[in-house]
């Protein structure tokens, strides 16, 4: 008799492109991989709104400020729907609540998204996020929505819809700017110079210094190496850039004929390093923003669950 164990039945199942469900089995690995992934996924959302919320009150037109309102509360909604898929993967002994997730990023034990760490300094900076950024986020998500967690894959689908809206007003804000004055077009360029290298690491280190590649894409967690993801989205921005009539700041960027790839430097690990150590140039900033609104707004969540409690009570 042929005895496979479940863990073999498990990855063949996935193998066949079949979804998981919260209450299938499923080893305890990919359980973890997921919630890991998920809520840090999660905190990227909603801490990823502040450089954004930086400049509502400073939009140049209403026009503008209403694109950036709504793209922003796109945000919040992700972080939603993503703490619900998180929250599914908590049983079985273990802790996925969106509260005891949440409080792990406040305490600086779980990560989000390294490129949330830098300031916007100009206008065009808004610009640079939803053209990079979010931009950078799609190419990763578009694959995550092939994911073998139906809860998971299920919530990238409407996230990548949105996603593709944030990326076009971002570029849109830079044609803009590319079209105005010199001035304009030199505070482009420089939101570019400073976007540039940081929305290149969100894909994450290179695939032979990632150690939760291996599993994730056995588990079809991950379909696509943090590399070759890396590589689609050089070869698709650098000619939106030079529609825009912008350079990206790199001297070793050329186009190979013969592989039919963009050939780019080497990133600026240390500082990629530095910041997922918490010393980047906004670290202290986004963690004590949000540990601050838990402190200033507990009393709206109190009163929320007192008026649930109360209307429980009386249905
Ligand atoms: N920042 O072994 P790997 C957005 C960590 S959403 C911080 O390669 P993995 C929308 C990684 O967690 C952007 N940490 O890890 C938006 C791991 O640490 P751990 C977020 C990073 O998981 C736009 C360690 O390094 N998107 O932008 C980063 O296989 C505008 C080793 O790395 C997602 O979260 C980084 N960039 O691959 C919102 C997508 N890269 O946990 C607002 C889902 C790596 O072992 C405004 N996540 N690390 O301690 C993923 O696809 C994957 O988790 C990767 C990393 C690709 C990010």
């Amino acid at each position: 008799m042929k005895i496979i164990d479940k863990n073999t039945e498990f990855e063949a199942y996935v193998a066949q492109e079949n979804k998981i469900e919260p209450k299938d089995w499923m080893p305890e690995d990919y359980r973890k991989l997921l919630i890991r992934q998920i809520s840090q996924h999660a905190h990227s959302e909603v801490v990823g709104m502040l450089p954004e919320a930086n400049w509502i009150s400073r939009a140049p037109s209403l026009r503008r400020k209403m694109a950036l309102l709504a793209k922003i509360q796109d945000e919040a909604g992700h972080g939603l729907y993503l703490y619900g898929a998180c929250e599914t993967l908590g049983q079985e002994g273990f802790t996925a609540h969106r509260d005891y997730t949440y409080e792990q990023m406040l305490q600086g034990k779980a990560k989000y998204s390294s490129i949330f760490n830098y300031p916007t300094l100009s206008w065009a900076d808004i610009g640079a996020i939803g053209w990079l950024v979010d931009g950078a986020a799609i190419m990763n998500q578009v694959m995550l929505m092939g994911n073998s967690y139906g809860p998971y894959a299920r919530a990238m689908v409407r996230i990548c819809k949105e996603e593709s809206f944030h990326q076009r007003q971002g570029y849109e804000i830079l044609m803009t700017l590319c079209r105005g004055t010199q001035e304009q077009k030199e505070m482009a360029q420089r939101a570019l110079d400073r976007f540039w290298w940081p929305a290149l690491m969100m894909f994450g280190p290179n695939d032979d210094a990632s150690p939760n590649s291996q599993k994730s894409m056995k588990y079809r967690v991950k379909r696509e190496s943090n590399d070759s993801l890396r590589q689609r989205f050089v070869d698709v921005t650098v000619p939106q850039a030079q529609y825009l009539g912008l350079s990206i700041p790199d001297p070793n960027l050329h186009f190979n004929e013969t592989t039919g790839h963009y050939e780019f430097s080497e990133l600026p690990w240390d500082e990629f390093h530095e910041v997922l150590a918490g010393n980047g140039p906004a670290n202290k900033k986004r963690l004590d923003t949000k540990i601050n609104a838990q402190k200033e707004n507990r009393w709206v969540k109190e009163a929320a669950l007192a008026f649930a409690a109360k209307e429980e009570k009386t249905t």
